[in-house]
């Protein structure tokens, strides 16, 4: 049997990268130096993609395909796929819910944590010498008991609440509505009375058109010069400049964030504020978790091409 011709739009880990091999014709997009050439060359034979939640798939990737039929992501956020090009065509969208859940959220508690205590300075001061030559490391502030938001109760979102309850924190969350699932925990719909009431705001919520910028000037501005701000969705979930703005000038107090508009590269004017952790874009980056989603990506794809039914779905 011929094996199915797929476009790769970034590379995977050797574990998921040799079964791939094996089972179809990869054609690495990433690698190409002539991006428009390389499509024109292997587009019209290709049925399949394989991408990343953060890579997607372009209208214009998918145009260059005219036989493809199953686009696979190694993620589970697919607002980087052009939804609407797929549905226009009949092109299946997978991807790789819960596999993925719980590192996410420990990574987003984990960065409250650190930033809250200030972790990361604390240990630029022991090995600067800091700690012989000044003395006790400036106080910083608590975490448990204080009020947590959560921006989108979702899979990511419940598993990030249910952690914060251990540590005996306040949670309030936003979403189109009450959780049955959600007992104990208050529902504050408005986004901006949620900030208002928050120390801690987590940004947990599925990313599409219609939430880019939910977090925009007015709710930075309700969390307030002594909240804190942690991303672990996606950039487009949060006004960049309004954000960026309000850490300058200290209308709000800090920020934790994994992802950024244009990663890996990002805005340099982060990387000059002191009251900001920045992250790689690694919630999910955890051997378990990544084993867990190439295995899911490549499952969908296999499914697809034996005419059985896809794992996971999103299209
Ligand atoms: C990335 C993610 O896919 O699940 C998502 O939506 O953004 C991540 O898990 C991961 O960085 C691999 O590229």
């Amino acid at each position: 049997m011929t094996r199915p011709e797929i476009l790769q739009m970034g590379p995977y880990p050797d574990w998921d990268q040799e079964p791939l091999d094996a089972a179809f014709v990869m054609h690495r997009y990433f690698t190409a130096a002539d991006k428009g050439a390389f499509l024109a060359e292997v587009g019209p034979r290709v049925r399949g993609i394989a991408t990343r939640g953060e890579l997607g798939a372009s209208a214009e990737v998918i145009a260059a395909c005219p036989k493809l039929e199953v686009i696979s992501v190694y993620g589970v956020g697919f607002d980087a796929v052009n939804l609407e090009a797929c549905r226009a065509r009949g092109i299946r969208v997978t991807n790789t819910p819960d596999v993925l859940t719980k590192d996410v959220a420990d990574l987003g508690v984990a960065m409250m944590l650190a930033q809250s205590r200030g972790m990361i300075g604390a240990e630029a001061w022991v090995r600067s010498g800091d700690w012989a030559a000044k003395g006790l490391y400036p106080l910083k502030r608590r975490v448990w008991g204080r009020r947590a938001a959560v921006l989108g109760l979702g899979r990511i979102g419940y598993e990030v609440a249910r952690r914060l309850a251990g540590f005996e924190m306040e949670i309030a969350y936003s979403d189109t509505g009450p959780k049955d699932y959600a007992t104990g925990w208050q529902f504050i719909a408005d986004p901006v009375a949620l900030a208002d009431w928050a120390d801690f705001y987590f940004v947990t919520l599925a990313a599409s058109a219609a939430t880019r910028h939910i977090v925009g000037r007015q709710v930075i501005e309700a969390l307030g010069p002594e909240g804190m701000l942690i991303n672990i969705s996606r950039a487009s979930n949060i006004d960049e400049a309004a954000l960026l703005d309000a850490l300058e000038t200290g209308r709000l107090g800090s920020a934790a964030l994994d992802v950024f508009e244009g990663e890996p590269a990002l805005n340099p004017r982060f990387l000059a504020l002191p009251n900001v952790m920045l992250q790689p874009h690694h919630a999910s980056g955890t051997v378990e978790t990544r084993k867990a989603m190439g295995q899911l990506m490549r499952d969908n794809l296999t499914a697809h091409f034996a005419g059985r039914p896809l794992p996971t779905p999103v299209l």
